[in-house]
C-alpha cells in the first residue's frame, strides 16, 4: 500500500438506481453518499451504509446521488445515531433524528444532539476536523416558539460547538443548511485527521459574524475549507446564496441572486487561488447543486448560469427552502484542485 492510499479523496455522481443497484465489492471506494429524490420510500439495500436520503423534488435532471470516494476504507460502522465509513484518515458519516415533542425547543434540541454525538465520535477516533457539514431540516422558515427553525438550529449548533470546545470563530468547517417539506433532521459530514484551513468571501461578512438581526446565535460556518492532500486539494466551498455584506441582495429578482452568488462563489475560489502554489481550483471545471425555492424559476436560472459561465456548467437543480426567507436560490459545490502548467493557457 503507497502512503498515499489513504489520502485520496473525490467525488463522483450516480443516479439513483445505480446506487441501488450497487454490490458492496462495486462500493468498496465508497465513503458515503448523499442521495436526493422527491421521494425516499425506496428502499436502499445497503440500508445500514452512511447514505443519507434527502427527499427533495428534482427539478432537472435524474434523481441523483453525490458519491464521496476514497481508498482503503473498512465497513459501515454504527455507533449510536451515526452510520460511518472511514479509511485511516477521512470519515463520511450521517445522522438522522427525529424531533422530540417533549423537547422545550425540539429542532433545538435536535441539532444540539446530533452535533454533540458527531463531535464525541470524531474526537474518539482521533478524525476530529470536519470538512463539511450538510444540513436538512423540514420546515426550516416556520416560525414556532417565537423563532425560526433556522434561527432555533442554530442556537443548537453553536451550543454543541461550544459544549465540545470547539471553536465558533475562525477556523471553521463549510457547510450548508436547507429546508425539506418533512422529515427528521439530517446530518452528514465528512472529517479527517488533518486541519483544513478556512477560505473566507471579502464580498461577505463571515456568518459567525452576522449581526444578531439574523437570530440570537450566529450560523457557524466557513464560506469555504481547503483541505491539502498530499497530491491534490479539495475546496469545499458551502452552501452559497445573494448575500453581500450581511444583506440578501436582489430581493425579488431570481436573475439577480443568480449573478450574485455566482460571482461569491467566483470571489471564494479567487481568495483559495491566492494561497495555492503548484496547483490551482479552475472556475470552469466544476459541478453545482443549485437548490431552487421556486420550481418556476429554474428556466431563469438555468439561463442565467449557462450565460455566466460560458454554457460549461453542469448542474441539478432541486428546489429547497433556503434559510433567509428572501432567498430564492442557494447554489453549492466542490472543487478539486489542478495543475497550472495544464490550465495556464486559458
Ligand atoms: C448564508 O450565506 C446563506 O447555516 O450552515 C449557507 C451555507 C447558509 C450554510 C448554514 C447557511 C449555512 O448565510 C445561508
Amino acid at each position: 500500500m503507497s502512503d498515499s492510499s489513504n489520502t485520496v479523496l473525490r467525488n463522483a455522481n450516480l443516479s439513483l438506481p445505480a446506487l441501488f443497484g450497487a454490490t458492496e465489492s462495486s462500493l468498496q471506494h465508497t465513503l458515503g453518499a448523499i442521495c436526493f429524490a422527491e421521494r425516499t420510500d425506496q428502499t436502499c439495500p445497503a440500508a445500514d451504509n452512511p447514505f443519507l436520503h434527502v427527499a427533495m423534488p428534482i427539478l432537472d435532471g435524474e434523481p441523483v446521488c453525490e458519491l464521496w470516494l476514497g481508498d482503503g476504507i473498512n465497513a459501515t460502522v454504527k455507533q449510536g445515531g451515526v452510520r460511518y465509513r472511514r479509511s485511516e484518515n477521512l470519515l463520511f458519516g450521517v445522522i438522522e433524528l427525529n424531533e422530540a415533542d417533549t423537547d422545550p425547543i425540539p429542532l433545538q434540541q435536535a441539532t444540539e444532539s446530533a452535533y454533540r454525538q458527531i463531535f464525541a465520535l470524531l474526537d474518539e477516533l482521533e478524525l476530529p476536523f470536519v470538512y463539511r457539514f450538510w444540513n436538512y431540516m423540514a420546515d426550516i422558515n416556520v416560525v414556532s416558539h417565537g423563532l425560526e427553525r433556522y434561527r432555533q438550529f442554530n442556537l443548537g449548533r453553536q451550543d454543541a460547538f461550544l459544549a465540545c470546545a470547539r471553536d465558533v470563530v475562525g477556523e471553521l468547517p463549510s457547510a450548508c443548511a436547507l429546508g425539506t417539506a418533512e422529515g427528521p433532521l439530517q446530518i452528514a459530514f465528512l472529517a479527517g485527521s488533518t486541519a483544513s484551513l478556512a477560505i473566507e468571501n471579502p464580498r461577505q461578512v463571515n456568518a459567525y459574524a452576522y449581526p444578531e438581526d439574523y437570530g440570537p446565535r450566529s450560523p457557524t460556518f466557513s464560506r469555504a475549507s481547503l483541505l491539502r492532500l498530499p497530491e491534490s486539494e479539495v475546496l469545499f466551498i458551502s452552501g452559497t446564496a445573494s448575500i453581500v455584506g450581511h444583506r440578501t441582495l436582489h430581493s425579488d429578482d431570481v436573475s439577480g441572486q443568480t449573478r450574485e452568488t455566482l460571482a461569491n462563489i467566483e470571489a471564494v475560489i479567487l481568495e483559495a487561488n491566492r494561497v495555492m502554489h503548484h496547483r490551482w481550483f479552475d472556475p470552469s471545471q466544476l459541478f453545482y447543486r443549485v437548490y431552487v425555492r421556486h420550481a418556476a424559476d429554474i428556466e431563469i436560472i438555468r439561463n442565467e448560469l449557462r450565460r455566466l459561465t460560458g454554457n460549461h456548467a453542469n448542474a441539478v437543480f432541486l428546489q429547497a427552502d433556503i434559510c433567509r426567507d428572501d432567498l430564492l436560490l442557494e447554489i453549492e459545490t466542490t472543487a478539486f484542485s489542478c495543475d497550472r502548467k495544464n490550465t495556464d493557457r486559458q
